[in-house]
């Protein structure tokens, strides 16, 4: 068992590899949307093509056991979609990737925004050749998260705490969060947004702009100031 997981996870990070240079060849900027079910990666991907798609040219893979609903709602949104439906895989494999970006073709300069299978454990091993694993961690969710799905978090390099808009509702305290984040993975960037009412999503075009800006693509505008969350703590 153990070594037929270590076979397939060396076959994915060998196509992991390749998509990693298939990315940097076309200076496209490639980022892995991780989360529990229902956090708001759909909702945040959905705002984000309508805010940025005059700047730069977002393609979209979409992973979810079943259902094409999510691809439905980001092409509905203005970007190209492929859906790919897992049955009961828990994670999108580097290959998956790989036939996405045949079907989408994303030009040089684009952004690939890959929304994986919602879950806070499979998704962590996966390498899918992208530049950063982006974690949403929603404030309903409960701000021990990241000490319990601890691998997640070390792989992520932002954490993107969303639906501040219900804040005065639940028992989340955003500090905390970020504290038990950065304890389990000191390096990691938060930013704290509502993806429904858009506080907050300046921060985030701003992270994105930077990465952009760092791998020499030429489609974004350049980032103006140091990326901070909107709790004051940055990077
Ligand atoms: N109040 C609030 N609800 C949100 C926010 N972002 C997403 N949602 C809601 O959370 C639910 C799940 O969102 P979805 O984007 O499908 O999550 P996903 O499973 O991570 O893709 C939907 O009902 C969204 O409308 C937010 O910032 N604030
Ligand atoms: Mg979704």
């Amino acid at each position: 068992m153990v070594e037929l997981e270590t076979r397939l996870l060396a076959k994915n990070d060998k196509r992991a590899a390749h998509n990693r240079g298939w990315f940097e060849g076309r200076e496209i900027l490639a980022i892995n949307l991780v989360s529990s079910p229902g956090a708001g990666k759909t909702t945040l991907l959905e705002r984000t093509i309508r805010d940025l798609k005059d700047e730069v040219p977002i393609f979209v893979i979409e992973g979810d056991q079943a259902t094409a609903n999510d691809g439905e709602r980001i092409r509905a949104a203005g970007a190209a979609a492929v859906q790919v439906n897992t049955g009961t895989g828990c994670h999108l494999e580097a290959d998956m990737v790989a036939q996405g970006l045949e079907e989408l073709k994303p030009p040089a300069g684009a952004m690939v925004l890959i929304e994986n299978v919602g879950n806070l454990v499979c998704p962590a091993l996966f390498d899918l050749g992208e530049h950063a694993k982006v974690i949403v961690l929603s404030v309903t969710e409960g701000e021990d998260k990241p000490l319990k799905y601890p691998h997640m978090f070390l792989a992520a390099d932002l954490m993107i705490i969303n639906k501040t808009d219900l804040l005065p509702y639940v028992d989340f305290g955003l500090d905390t969060a970020i504290a038990n984040a950065r304890a389990v993975n000191p390096a990691i960037t938060a930013i704290a947004l509502s993806a429904r009412t858009g506080d907050g999503m300046d921060l985030w075009y701003g992270w994105l702009r930077s990465h952009a800006e760092s791998i020499g693509q030429p489609s974004m505008l350049p980032a103006k100031s140091p990326v901070a969350n909107s709790a004051g703590h940055s990077k």
